[in-house]
């Protein structure tokens, strides 16, 4: 590890995007100078590797911070509601990928394609988006800047591994079961997930919507600083393992075509367009799975509005949806000499 990197720590290392996270931090080469891996008292005793090392997981307590320069949380709202102001306090830069703070009005809620500025106001903490959010403002942005957006229809379509480790293993679990002619058996979800989908993330508010649908409203606002542009979202659960895929209809302010549009994201950080009908192409969560790209296709007039488009927007929710996103924050920092 390099001398004079940063003392990083990641919560949640053994979870499915704490995991991921160490892989980013290597992949990106961050400058790291030493690695703390932090869990709960049931990972004490494993082991991670980074760069080549073996690092063992040590427990998360109240003095896990003292000298951490940069600490990337995963590991559960709770977790997080305790644990980032002790970090903070203890001067270490909290990156948040729960569901906690995001909309919290001391704490910047950032995607670095889109609002990367609004990090440099933190104090202390900085929230991670919920991944289907982060996907849909990435592939919008470019147009959100050309021509406005008044109002976005979104139908999600979402991977297993959001939940976790022990969502991805029920998915598993039961498709052998099944095939091997036995009962599925279900703890994670409120269905069964195996060959099957259903319109739940997360439990129901009074309004009807399900608090997955309603983070896409209310953090998409946040991140465009936009009180104004409307957001309906339906959120389905799907038994795939990495990948969120989303159906897109806005309605602009000007008409844009769907050729300038094409030619906009072509041009946007971050973004790749996969939209040539006569050769099939469209993006899919398998070719999104394990790359750090969102991908668009199917970019379409809808000529049930005026100024309206529809489009697939495609990700690997683990990482622009978690992982990366969280170090691109951190990259950012560093870049403006804040870490
Ligand atoms: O709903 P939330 O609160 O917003 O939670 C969102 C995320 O938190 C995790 C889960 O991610 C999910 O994506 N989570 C939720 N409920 C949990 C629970 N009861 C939970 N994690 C543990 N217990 P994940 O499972 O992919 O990774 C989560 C990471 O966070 C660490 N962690 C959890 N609680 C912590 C904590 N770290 C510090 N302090 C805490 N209080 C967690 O480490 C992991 O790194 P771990 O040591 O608790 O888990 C290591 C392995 O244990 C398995 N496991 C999970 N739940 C249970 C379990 N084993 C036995 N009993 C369980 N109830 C996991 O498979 C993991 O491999
Ligand atoms: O708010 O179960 O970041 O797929 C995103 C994934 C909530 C859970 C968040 C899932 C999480 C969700």
């Amino acid at each position: 590890m390099e001398q004079n990197g940063l003392k990083v720590a990641v919560v949640g290392a053994t979870g499915a995007v704490g995991n991921l996270m160490i892989k980013v931090l290597e992949e990106r080469n961050f400058p790291v100078s030493r690695l703390k891996l932090l869990a709960s008292a049931r990972s004490v005793g494993k082991t991670l590797p980074f760069r080549g090392v073996e690092v063992p997981v040590e427990e998360l307590v109240e003095d896990s911070f003292k000298d951490v320069q940069l600490a990337l949380f995963s590991a559960g709202g709770s977790t997080s509601k305790k644990f980032a102001p002790v970090a903070a306090r203890a001067g270490t830069v909290v990156i948040d990928n729960s569901n906690a703070w995001r909309m919290d009005k001391e704490v910047p809620l950032v995607v670095p394609e889109v609002n990367p500025e609004a990090a440099l106001t933190h104090s202390g903490i900085i929230a991670n988006p919920n991944c289907s959010t982060i996907q849909m403002v990435v592939a919008l942005k470019p147009i959100y800047d050309a021509a406005g957006i008044r109002r976005i229809v979104v139908t999600t379509f979402q991977a297993v591994s959001g939940t976790g480790k022990r969502a991805i293993e029920e998915l598993k679990n039961q498709v052998r079961d099944i095939m091997n002619g036995r009962e599925a058996v279900r703890e994670i979800y409120p269905r069964q997930i195996a060959f099957n989908c259903f319109p739940q993330i997360g439990p129901f508010l009074d309004n009807g919507f399900s608090e997955e649908e309603m983070k896409m409203v209310n953090e998409t606002r946040k991140i465009f600083s936009d009180s104004r542009i409307r957001v309906c979202a339906t959120t389905v659960r799907i038994p795939v393992f990495y990948g969120h895929s989303e159906s897109i209809n806005i309605e602009t302010e000007k008409p844009v075509s769907p050729e300038q549009v094409r030619r906009l994201l072509e041009d946007a950080p971050g973004v790749k367009v996969v939209d040539d009908l006569s050769k099939g192409s469209y993006p899919v969560a398998l070719d999104a799975a394990g790359r750090d790209e969102t991908l668009v296709g199917r970019i379409r007039i809808d000529p049930s509005v005026e100024n309206g488009l529809a489009m697939w927007v495609v990700a690997d929710n683990i990482r622009k949806g978690a992982a990366t996103n969280a170090v691109q924050i951190a990259e950012f920092l560093l870049k403006s000499k804040r870490l």
